[in-house]
């Protein structure tokens, strides 16, 4: 498929993923969720991609839903957005959340409707200073979708979820790392160079390993500490006999830096 509305590359078991309509703020339009769950079944099928970076040109970071088709006249029958979410930001959100591997998003400026909880899906969410979070959706007449319902309450607790979504307010990259919505904040200029530290780190990293992780960490809501007893025991089963266990315990031993393949 040719990419107009992302850039895609997979290079040093480093994928990337650029959100690429910066004159709309990288809103999403139909054409553009192809694109992205075309790169992203790219990922998932790539035995040599170990991180993926998602991420956004210009001065935003994704702006939701591309709201220019969305304008009803009156009469007129408007779109069926549950159609839109069923098709496009379902499979988004559970497809960033399947893949095999870490997704670090580095948010480089506002994260707003869709676009915010995009951000969430990630594993690792890394934002400039200048960036921000806007639940945009009570703003239009919308509920939070794309998962913001289920990722807010679980990071932030309802009473800031209730607030961020009701009243669709601009959360600040600084104010959502220190309310946990997201792992870090850096200064703008400092962006680039932390998330390629982080991408070089997971990309070296046991990257089964960091797959059962997520997979353990993902199952645990609506579960009990006996089941996730078992989870964690059948994922260390598997896990016990990979290439990349052997080499750790061997470099341990050996008190030298681990070579770890990824398999
Ligand atoms: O519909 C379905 O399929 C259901 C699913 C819905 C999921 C959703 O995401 S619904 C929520 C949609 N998103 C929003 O409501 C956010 C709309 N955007 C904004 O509120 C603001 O643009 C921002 C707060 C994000 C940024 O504000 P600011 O002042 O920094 O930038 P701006 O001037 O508003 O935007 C710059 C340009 O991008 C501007 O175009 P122009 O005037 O330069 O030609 C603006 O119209 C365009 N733009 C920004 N967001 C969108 C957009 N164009 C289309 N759709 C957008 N969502």
């Amino acid at each position: 498929m040719n990419y107009e509305n992302i850039l895609f590359s997979i290079e040093a078991g480093i994928a990337r993923l650029t959100l690429n309509r910066p004159d709309r703020l990288n809103s999403f339009n139909d054409a553009m969720h192809a694109e992205v769950r075309d790169a992203l079944a790219r990922v998932r099928d790539d035995a040599t991609a170990r991180v993926m970076l998602l991420t956004g040109a210009g001065r935003g970071f994704c702006a939701g839903q591309d709201l220019s088709d969305r304008a009803v006249a009156p009469g007129e029958t408007p779109v069926d957005l549950g159609d839109s979410i069923e098709r496009n930001y379902k499979p988004l959100i559970l497809g960033l959340r399947a893949l095999p591997l870490p997704v670090v998003c580095a948010v480089n400026g506002v994260a707003a409707g869709a676009g915010a909880n995009i951000a969430l899906a990630c594993d690792v969410v890394v934002a400039a200073r200048s960036a921000s979070f806007i639940q945009a959706f009570a703003k239009i007449g919308l509920v939070p979708d794309s998962g913001g319902t289920y990722f807010l309450p679980r990071l932030v607790g309802s009473a800031r979820a209730m607030g961020l979504a009701l009243l669709g307010d601009k959360l600040s990259a600084h104010d959502a790392a220190e309310w946990g919505l997201i792992w870090q904040c850096v200064e703008d200029a400092e962006l680039p160079a932390a998330v390629e530290k982080l991408l070089e780190q997971l990309a070296q990293a046991p990257t089964r390993g960091l797959a059962a992780i997520k997979q353990a960490l993902h199952a645990v809501e609506g579960t009990t500490l006996a089941a996730q007893l078992d989870l964690e025991r059948d994922l260390q089963r598997v896990l016990g006999t990979s290439d990349d266990y052997r080499e750790g315990v061997a470099a341990f031993t050996a008190k030298r830096p681990p070579r770890f393949t990824g398999r």
